[in-house]
């Protein structure tokens, strides 16, 4: 039978259920990789199972998002990762060598393989042909231990491409238009399948700036098909022996379809502060830019850097706007130093940052007071910047070039410039020696902890009868960024569960963290995609910790629904939307969860004596998890289990 090539690498990969949109599937994971940020709570759980090695093809551990080390506790994190890398077979990229997604699709990423990784972004993958999905840190330790990865089959929608770019219209363009089509939950449960005659205009680094910001689609992955391009990248890093070609067949069928005429797009920008409030920048025209930050995982590759110099040429950048650049990669690095680039934006007035996450997650860089921002990034959740009200547009490196050019976004139809196409480069110098290998024998590495690597928490199982208040209401699209606030001090709390759950919903409501404490037990009300964006899972981790329990929403973000599981919090949804206006944060839901089970909604009463109607699609495993108070006393009273039969 006819296949897309999403159902090509599943089916290679499947460990159990039927390829049927909204059943469950399992898979066997081919690569891992994890960040810093999320990366120590990973291999703190890692180690909680007690494997001697990681039983993946390739795992890596890269650290690029909190690289400030203001005191001790990022190096803690640091060293931690480096030594638990070796000890358990996982290659390691040390801070600065660049950021994750564009690491491992330079090095790494193979078409036709299976990836997950403790970031949303992982997708990036996807422009490799890669199947590739962002997943919460537990859910990668599971993965590293060679258990099946569960998921619930997504549809498969191709997006036909016909046409090419024209113009200064870019890749970030392609998906700036489909994110303001489909919106940010748009893509909640659906795989994206890029085909058509556009394909072959795309580039791997083009085709992966898409496939990274299909996360802001709630999308459960992208992918383009492996072709001429993709050989060409592999050649150039010199890895084309993992090249495979890879498609759809020609009358593959598809669950649905969007057509994008590339010819057709024109420069836009999402304005703040949500990634689908995307507006042509010939709208803009006039709009004071106090800052323009070219970078992050979705558009630091040397072609996005190189169209940012051909446009500054020559050119000094408004003093009353500051341009900050972050590389993805030394290897990008490298590139624009060889081709006489680095001068250009040097001269140009550019300040050059570390070749890490760096402004994109707060980490430094923040605008001004009300400032303006432009960034080639795939989030501006507002504050997420770091200055609270600053205000985010994401557009492409070429429209970010134009507004430091000119220190305001300006209509494309005034824009000249000498751009070269964004073909690959000639050459790409190597910086694999700069990853560290594990050795064979890795028995004997000592782990190096700091005081900032503190032990998971133990949790409790789930009480059979839930009484809790309602701790805090919110709106529609609460992202983690708003649950479990990011930037460079918060950040560095990450390997401290009890530390960062004091930050639990600050930017949100500063008494949280006080009531939830005096509670001692409650519950969240959200609204229609509660926990979109990152994959962190400090934003179910704390949360428990602070004695969350239940979270009652419209709708739930993939991932976090999934670190909701994996925590013991129970997520719950509400059968009849309109329930949520008649429930108000104080008031107490009480529940009997001993009535949970598969395909069975669940009645909850409040004490003013209304009832909620509650439906979920946990499968019995999941309930089964939940009731243990989270995944990894499951898998753990699993293993005594098969130890003691054994
Ligand atoms: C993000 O872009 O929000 C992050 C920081 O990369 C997160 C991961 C994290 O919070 O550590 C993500 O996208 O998953
Ligand atoms: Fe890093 Fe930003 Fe990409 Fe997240 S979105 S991985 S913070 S560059």
């Amino acid at each position: 039978m006819s296949q897309t090539l999403t159902h090509k690498i599943l089916a290679q990969h499947l460990v159990s259920g039927e390829l049927r949109p909204g059943s469950d599937i399992a898979l066997t994971i081919d690569q891992t990789l994890t960040q810093d940020a999320t990366g120590t709570m990973a291999y703190l759980q890692w180690e909680a199972m007690g494997l001697p090695r990681v039983r993946t093809q390739l795992s890596v551990s890269y650290v690029d998002h909190n690289t400030l080390q203001m005191g001790f506790r990022n190096p803690d994190d640091h060293r931690y990762l480096r030594t638990v890398a070796a000890r358990y077979g996982i290659v390691f990229s040390p801070p600065g060598t660049g950021i994750c997604h564009q690491l491992h699709l330079e090095n790494f990423a193979k078409p036709g393989t299976t990836l997950i990784g403790s970031d949303s972004h992982t997708p990036t993958a996807g422009g490799m042909g890669a199947l590739a999905m962002g997943a919460g840190g537990l859910s990668v330790a599971l993965a590293m231990a060679g258990e099946p990865y569960p998921l619930t089959m997504p549809k498969v929608c191709r997006v036909w491409l016909t046409g090419q770019l024209t113009g200064f219209a870019s890749a970030k363009d392609v998906i700036l238009h489909l994110l303001g089509r489909l919106t940010v939950k748009g893509g909640v449960g659906v795989i994206f399948e890029y085909a058509g005659p556009g394909v072959a205009t795309l580039t791997v680094p083009e085709r992966a700036t898409i496939t990274n910001m299909g996360a802001e689609l709630g999308a459960t992955t992208s992918i383009f098909p492996s072709d001429e391009q993709t050989l060409a990248f592999l050649r150039l890093m010199g890895r084309e022996a993992d090249f495979i070609p890879l498609a759809a067949d020609p009358d593959a069928i598809y669950d649905d379809e969007i057509h994008v005429d590339l010819s057709t797009l024109v420069p836009l920008a999402a304005a703040p502060h949500m990634p689908d409030k995307v507006v042509p920048v010939a709208h803009l025209h006039g709009l004071r830019v106090d800052q323009v930050a070219v970078g992050s995982c979705t558009n630091s590759s040397y072609a996005d850097l190189k169209a940012v110099a051909e446009i500054l040429a020559g050119q000094r950048v408004v003093p009353t706007t500051d341009l900050l650049i972050a590389p993805g990669s030394k290897a990008v690095l490298k590139m624009l130093s060889h081709a006489g680039l680095l001068d250009v934006l040097l001269d140009a007035g550019a300040r050059l940052l570390e070749c890490a996450c760096g402004p994109c997650i707060g980490m430094g860089g923040s605008p001004a007071s009300g400032g303006v921002s432009v960034r080639t990034f795939n989030r501006n959740f507002e504050g997420r910047s770091g200055t609270q009200d600053a205000q985010v547009y994401l557009a492409s490196p070429i429209t970010a070039a134009f507004c430091a050019r000119d220190g305001r976004f300006t209509d494309p139809a005034t824009w000249t410039a000498d751009l070269t196409p964004p073909r690959l480069p000639a050459r790409v110098p190597s910086i694999r020696h700069l990853f560290l290998f594990p050795p064979e024998d890795s028995g004997s590495v000592r782990i190096e902890r700091g005081p900032n690597i503190v032990p998971l928490p133990p949790f409790d199982p789930l009480p059979e009868r839930l009484t809790l208040p309602i701790l805090l209401k919110t709106g529609d699209n609460i992202t983690t960024d708003h649950i479990m606030p990011a930037g460079a001090a918060i950040t560095a709390l990450r390997s401290n569960i009890p530390a960062i759950s004091e930050h639990v919903f600050a930017r949100v409501d500063a008494e949280f963290v006080a009531r939830a404490k005096a509670a001692g037990q409650g519950c969240i009300l959200g609204g229609e995609n509660y926990g979109q964006g990152s994959s962190r899972e400090h934003a179910a981790l704390a949360p428990r910790y602070l004695g969350v329990r239940l979270v009652i929403a419209k709708s739930f973000a993939r991932i976090h629904k999934a670190n909701l599981i994996n925590f013991g919090i129970l997520p719950l949804t509400l059968a009849q939307p309109e329930d949520y206006d008649r429930l108000t944060q104080g008031e107490t839901i009480c529940l009997d969860t001993a009535a949970l089970a598969p395909n069975t909604g669940i009645t909850a009463t409040t004490t003013a004596g209304a009832t909620v109607a509650l439906t979920h699609d946990l499968t019995g495993q999941e309930i089964a998890i939940l009731r243990a108070g989270g995944l990894l006393n499951w898998v753990n009273a699993k293993k005594q289990s098969e130890d003691s039969c054994a």
